[in-house]
């Protein structure tokens, strides 16, 4: 910083190369206060006075001489070469300069911004605990659920797959479900024709159900009242009756789980006045829905998995978007090891709203896996599920 004849000039803070004869100049000044540490050529500090007062006056003295004063006159530079110096701040002006102002906007900029980004990472973080929280109590529940009634529900996955096999599958293990569960249910008929009946009359299309529905459906059970377009579908359980469990009746059986009725959607996708699915969004409507794949014994080959005739389960949110069971690593080969192969698979697209995709369904040595993330899609690495917080904290 200059140093004018009469003063410092422009001067604020920092050091600044002192008058002749005197050393460094630090300090720091803003309006109403001003701290200077002044040393002559010896580096021998000088006593300096701060003024307050308008004329932002400064008076120092050598420290042998231990007289100070406080004076409004200009200093003179003979002064400055003598023993008793009087400084002032030129213009009176202990502002900041332009330049400083600038640099301090700056600083709070880059604050602003890490500060910011670091709010935006931590709460993404805490929604997908919040997730995960709700995703481990659906794993309770569906752990409890087969305590209660002996295995794990079916995932309606096949129901209506164009191949014969798989949907020949996807009924045995509802069939084999319903008699397990309901013994008394549908006696001396097929169950599965029953289900659809009785669930046909409460405005519901079974055959239609997927995977999403079917977490919402055998962990929330019937809704408390008869559906009508655009109300709320709130899970009540199912009818306590043995031999009519898919009516509307009380008192209620369940529900294990406390679905939030606000984020249940349901719909009549092929608007023939039956829902076809009812589906969990635990981020809101806008995102894919949690899904549920349980682990199943393909016929073929009478091994444990989540694929039946060599597709392996899926639920289609798009074209593109498909959530799939995951492999856990390992070599990939026509037999492959599953995640939780004799359980289930609880899926949520994340934070990204996506499962990930495009897949192919049909072919083992392209699923993705879990370890290796091998054949992972971009919406993959951030899905949730009941084994991993999030995906991509599973890759080696
Ligand atoms: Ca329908
Ligand atoms: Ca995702």
């Amino acid at each position: 910083m200059p140093w004018r004849e009469d003063g410092f000039h422009g001067w604020t803070k920092g050091t600044s190369a002192g008058p002749p004869n005197m050393g460094p100049v630090r300090g720091l000044a803003v309006p109403g206060f001003l701290s200077l540490v002044i040393t002559d050529s010896a580096g021998r500090r000088l006593r300096g006075k701060t003024g307050h007062d308008e004329t932002r006056a400064v008076e120092f003295s050598w420290l042998k001489k231990k007289e100070c004063r406080y004076g409004g006159r200009p200093m003179k530079r003979d002064q400055i070469m003598g023993n008793r110096h009087r400084m002032r701040i030129a213009g009176d002006r202990v502002g900041f300069t332009l330049v400083e102002m600038l640099t301090v906007i700056v600083i709070i900029g880059i604050l602003a911004a890490l500060i910011s980004a670091a709010t935006i990472y931590a709460r993404a973080r805490a929604r997908e605990a919040a997730i995960y929280a709700q995703i481990k109590q659906m794993e309770a529940a569906l752990m409890e659920y087969k305590n209660q009634y002996g295995e794990f529900p079916p995932d309606f996955w096949g129901l209506h797959s164009n191949d014969a096999n798989i949907r020949a599958q996807a009924e045995q293990e509802l069939r084999r479900h319903l008699r397990k569960r309901w013994p008394r249910y549908a006696a001396g008929t097929d169950p599965v024709t029953q289900f659809g009946a009785d669930l046909a009359a409460l405005g519901m299309d079974a055959t239609k159900f997927d995977a999403a529905t079917a977490l919402v459906f055998w962990l929330g059970g019937l809704p408390e009242e008869p559906l009508v377009p655009g109300g709320t579908y709130k899970p009540a359980g199912f009818f306590a009756d043995e031999e009519h469990p898919f009516q509307l009746g009380r008192p209620r059986t369940g529900p294990l789980f406390e679905f939030d009725p606000k984020r249940i959607g349901y719909g009549d996708s092929d608007n023939n006045n039956s829902v076809d699915f009812i589906r969990y969004y635990p981020e809101g409507p806008a995102a894919p829905p949690v899904v549920y794949f349980r682990s199943k014994k393909d016929p073929a080959t009478g091994r444990s998995g989540y694929a039946v005739n060599g597709v392996i389960a899926h639920f289609e949110h798009t074209v593109d978007d498909v959530a799939v069971a995951y492999l856990d690593g390992g070599t990939v080969s026509a037999t492959p090891a599953w995640r939780n192969p004799d359980t289930f698979q609880i899926v949520h697209p994340g934070l990204d709203g996506m499962f990930g995709g495009p897949r192919t369904i049909n072919d083992p040595t392209r699923w993705p896996v879990t370890i290796t993330g091998a054949r992972f899609t971009q919406g993959d690495y951030d899905n949730i599920t009941n084994f991993a917080a999030r995906l991509e904290s599973e890759i080696e």
